[in-house]
């Protein structure tokens, strides 16, 4: 079974909504593996978005994703990595599609509450990133 890697974020977690995003990926019938909260160090998020260094938001994004507890989760289900993207949205809130997590929960592009793998492959490296092999 395809497995993907979940994280609520910061802002989702200080506004005291993980159970609500919880319920939505429940309600879509993933299955949760493995779970934890933990904060990121500097280190652990700039390894997590080694992708996207150099571009005219990763400051900030390291800033946001180290300012606080995060939940990460490895979630199972037939195609969970395109189906958990479905399930969040697009990056920007105001382009998601209705009934997505970042539509309902998201604050804006920055803040945007939750993250999903984006390829099997990505999912794998990310598992190991926050929870080791
Ligand atoms: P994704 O989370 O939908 O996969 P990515 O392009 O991989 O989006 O970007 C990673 C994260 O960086 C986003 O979830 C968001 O928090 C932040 N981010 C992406 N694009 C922008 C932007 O244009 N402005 C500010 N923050 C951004
Ligand atoms: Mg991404």
């Amino acid at each position: 079974m395809e497995q993907t890697l979940a994280l609520i974020k910061p802002d989702a977690v200080e506004r005291n909504i993980i159970g609500k995003i919880l319920a939505m990926i429940e309600n879509d019938n993933f299955k949760i593996r493995h779970m934890k909260l933990t904060q990121m160090s500097e280190q652990l998020a700039k390894t997590f978005y080694a992708i996207h260094e150099g571009k005219s938001f990763y400051d900030k994004l390291i800033k946001y994703m180290t300012s606080g507890s995060i939940i990460a989760l490895v979630l199972e289900k037939e195609n969970a990595v395109a189906s958990y993207r479905k399930l969040i949205g697009a990056t920007d809130p105001a382009k998601a599609d209705d009934n997505t997590i970042r539509k309902l929960y998201a604050l804006d592009k920055s803040f945007n509450s939750v993250h999903g793998s984006d390829s099997v492959e990505n999912a794998k490296i990310e598992i190991s990133i926050m929870f080791g092999d």
